[in-house]
């Protein structure tokens, strides 16, 4: 008879992580009309009119405003083209991101 225990097992314990969630930030400026403002979210962050008027207000007055929240790749890519759209227009405008607690 073979000594090789064919029983053996190995028992993996799947390790299932969510992945982080990253914040998307609007930075206040003093020069990067309202109107523009709002327009970069409606078209960046599929928000409506009043939505992206409440963030842009909120920013306005508090330095800045939590946008939304996506994976990584995705908040960085829409930090990016929407931080670009303001660039392009010779605006000072700026999305951050930062990772969820
Ligand atoms: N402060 C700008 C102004 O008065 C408007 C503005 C709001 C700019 C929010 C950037 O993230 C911002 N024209």
């Amino acid at each position: 008879m073979s000594d090789i225990d064919f029983e053996t097992r190995t028992k993996t314990v799947p390790k299932v992580e969510r992945p982080k969630l990253h914040k998307v930030i609007l930075v206040n400026d003093d020069y990067t009309p309202r109107e523009f403002v709002t327009s970069v979210l409606k078209a960046e962050f599929r928000m409506t009119e009043d939505q992206a008027h409440r963030v842009m207000i909120t920013a306005h007055q508090k330095g800045s405003c939590v946008v939304a929240v996506f994976t990584r790749d995705v908040a960085e890519t829409k930090a990016t083209r929407a931080t670009d759209a303001g660039r392009r227009k010779g605006y000072p405008l700026l999305f951050t991101t930062e990772p969820e607690e």
